[in-house]
């Protein structure tokens, strides 16, 4: 995914979006419309959504995570919140998606100094002013006023935020 989609997306949208990519993934996946997905199906999903195939055991751990009664396989729903967690549980790239468009309120991509400043004052209001342009321009890596996502990104791939 391109930096200029991934960071575009607002709180609402992006869920909406992962929604729609987990379905229409449903959809190639379940070939002869059975409305849920069977152990190979499932396979063939996460190859589709996170590039690799799942070993046997994780396997295991998402049909019984997914199954519901009277059921032989992971239904739509399922397979949403399931795929839905495990995007939030192990890729740190969509975290840290999670994170950007928290303080990017105003959905434009980047941040300005006053988006920080807005942000902390809600998370952290004691915090002096000065303690946030410090952190601004520490995480700003070229100094141009803005946060990329990729200036953001490469502050929380080296774990100097930690949230
Ligand atoms: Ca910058």
């Amino acid at each position: 995914m391109s930096f200029r989609s991934a960071a575009g997306f607002c709180r609402n949208d992006r869920e909406m979006t992962e929604r729609k990519r987990f379905a229409s993934v449903f959809d190639q996946c379940d070939v002869e419309k059975k409305g849920y997905l069977s152990r190979e199906d499932v396979k063939v999903a996460v190859v589709m959504l996170f590039g690799y195939k799942p070993s046997k055991s994780e396997t295991d751990i998402m049909m019984q995570a997914g199954a519901v009664p009277n059921c032989p396989g992971v239904p739509l729903e399922r397979f949403v919140s399931l795929m839905g967690r495990k995007l939030s549980a192990e890729d740190p790239y969509e975290k840290t998606r999670h994170i950007f468009s928290a303080f990017d309120v105003h959905c434009r991509g980047f941040l300005k100094l006053e988006d920080f400043k807005s942000t902390f004052a809600r998370v952290a209001p004691r915090l002096p002013d000065r303690t946030v342009l410090e952190a601004f321009r520490h995480v700003d890596h070229d100094s141009d006023g803005h946060i990329s996502f990729k200036d953001f990104e490469d502050v929380i791939t080296y774990g100097l935020v930690n949230h």
